[in-house]
């Protein structure tokens, strides 16, 4: 693998999906803060929607997570299951936690982040409750009794661990009506990869600290 260098934001669900999928592909990666004065202007030349994440590998200048997804997938043999239907239901689920599961927790970070409690829109908050309980519904029924969403950790596995750990440090959890989901998730947690991608905010040592 040629030198590889990340624009990154933190708490940036399709960046902490990038970490978790360099993560499991074992690559070596310089992350830069996509915001910091010395890589701003850099990163703006390279990215035509000024999003990040953005991933420079050697030559290659990719700006956007699923294509670095696909990417990485096509140079590590990693993160995408051997058969055509493991891969349709691991790019179908990758596809449903950034549309569906991320615009219903959207409406609950950006209603609370930065925002003191007594300003926040209640109502705007808990119709993303409701949005990410009724996408668990889907979710449970594609996880079943299996240990990974598609035949072994892949494109799902990076995608809902980033949005399952970014809710959970906004407050919102997986109800005990979904077990088989939350014991995924502790699974996830466990992973080496969870420790060494998750945002500060997904890390703090007291639960309660993270209620917010
Ligand atoms: N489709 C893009 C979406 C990336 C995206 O929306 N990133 C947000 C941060 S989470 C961003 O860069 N927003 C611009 C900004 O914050 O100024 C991808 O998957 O890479």
């Amino acid at each position: 693998m040629p030198d590889v260098t990340l624009y990154n934001k933190p708490e940036c669900p399709f960046c902490w999906k990038v970490r978790l999928a360099l993560h499991a592909c074992e690559v070596d990666v310089r992350v830069l803060d996509w915001q910091a004065s010395e890589h701003r202007v850099q990163w703006e030349a390279l990215t035509p929607g000024k999003t990040v994440p953005v991933m420079v590998s050697g030559a290659h200048v990719i700006h956007e997570s699923n294509v670095i997804l696909e990417y990485l997938a096509d140079v590590s043999g990693r993160l995408l299951p051997a058969s055509v239907e493991g891969r349709i239901r691991a790019r179908q689920l990758n596809a449903y936690s950034d549309g569906v599961v991320g615009a219903a927790l959207r409406e609950v970070i950006f209603e609370k982040r930065g925002k003191p409690q007594a300003e926040w829109d209640l109502e705007r908050i808990q119709a993303g409750v409701e949005g990410f309980e009724q996408a668990l519904v889907h979710l449970d029924a594609q996880l079943g009794e299996s240990l990974f969403f598609a035949e072994g950790y892949s494109f799902p596995e990076c995608a809902l661990t980033a949005r399952f750990g970014l809710a959970e440090a906004y407050g919102v959890f997986i109800p005990d009506r979904f077990p088989r989901l939350q014991q995924w998730f502790l699974r996830m947690k466990a992973l080496p990869g969870y420790r060494a991608t998750a945002p500060a905010r997904c890390l703090a040592p007291d639960d309660s600290e993270r209620r917010v």
